[in-house]
């Protein structure tokens, strides 16, 4: 089963596109599959477009109430998946709703899950990779991050540290909750995404990746990214989680 998790915060203009493609997806290859859409305040109506869905797709809208950033939605996502595989050996995806991601890409992840990685992520550093669209400054920030998390938490497996983009098996993001529960993901803004490959990498997980065709082109609405904040929090978010692998020991390993 393939429980698809769209996080959603005024994605008026993008959302019925994202489910749109994603049906065609799955359907096409008859992939077993549940939509979850994560939307805590939206004002333009995103939850009341997904939930028309229901009718002709497998969706769920969790409706999170007032608006707690992007880390609340993820975590809520995620829990929702686990929840739902039932200690299944199931694959939970990470899928933006603001149309820059490619529903395709989902089953060259799963296979990589199949073949028995636990993680796998689609990277914008990974050769084949192809942007789209983002703008100079982002890609450079982007870069910046990725080399910084590779010297701080090298993991021979992962270039793209900040992709939400990803595949998880259902069974090691059960293992990480019940392991670290509400602090798996603390880190604030966008930094939730690289805590919780670090978190993960740091439990022995293992990682692999595919190059992503990221199209920033047809970004619907504007970005939710603020990118001085999210610097700041990423860099509070290495110190901390560098502390803290240091005093831990891994609980398994392969
Ligand atoms: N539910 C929920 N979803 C959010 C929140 N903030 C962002 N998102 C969603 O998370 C995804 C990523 O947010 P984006 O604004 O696209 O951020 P980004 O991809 O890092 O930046 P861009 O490159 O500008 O797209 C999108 O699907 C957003 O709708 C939030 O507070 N709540
Ligand atoms: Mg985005």
């Amino acid at each position: 089963m393939h429980y698809i998790c769209v996080p959603a915060y005024n994605e008026r203009a993008a959302i019925g596109r994202v489910l749109d493609r994603t049906r065609a997806a799955m359907e096409r290859r008859g992939y077993p599959y549940r939509v979850l859409v994560y939307d805590d305040g939206s004002t333009d109506g995103t939850a009341d477009i997904a939930e028309g869905y229901a009718a002709s797709m497998p969706v769920t809208v969790i409706r999170g109430g007032v608006n707690r950033g992007l880390r609340a939605g993820m975590e809520a996502l995620l829990r929702k998946a686990v929840e739902l595989s039932a200690g299944g050996d199931d694959v939970a995806v990470m899928l933006e709703g603001d149309d820059t991601q490619n529903p395709e890409q989902i089953f060259r992840m799963a296979d990589r899950i199949t073949e028995g990685f636990d993680v796998v992520v689609a990277s914008r550093f990974r050769r084949g990779a192809r942007v789209v669209g983002l703008p100079a400054a982002r890609r450079a920030l982007s870069l910046g991050g990725a080399l910084v998390m590779k010297l701080l938490f090298p993991n021979k497996g992962v270039s793209d540290y900040t992709s939400g983009f990803r595949a998880y098996r259902t069974a090691i993001l059960a293992a990480a909750f019940d392991r670290y529960g509400g602090r798996l993901i603390e880190g604030r803004e966008f930094s939730c995404a690289s805590e919780l490959i670090l978190r993960l990498g740091g439990m022995g997980a293992i990682v692999a990746e595919i190059p992503i065709v990221l199209r920033y082109d047809r970004k619907g609405g504007v970005s939710k990214m603020r990118v001085a904040r999210n610097i700041f929090s990423t860099l509070a978010m290495l110190v901390r989680l560098r502390v803290a692998l240091w005093t831990e020991r891994p609980p398994h390993r392969r």
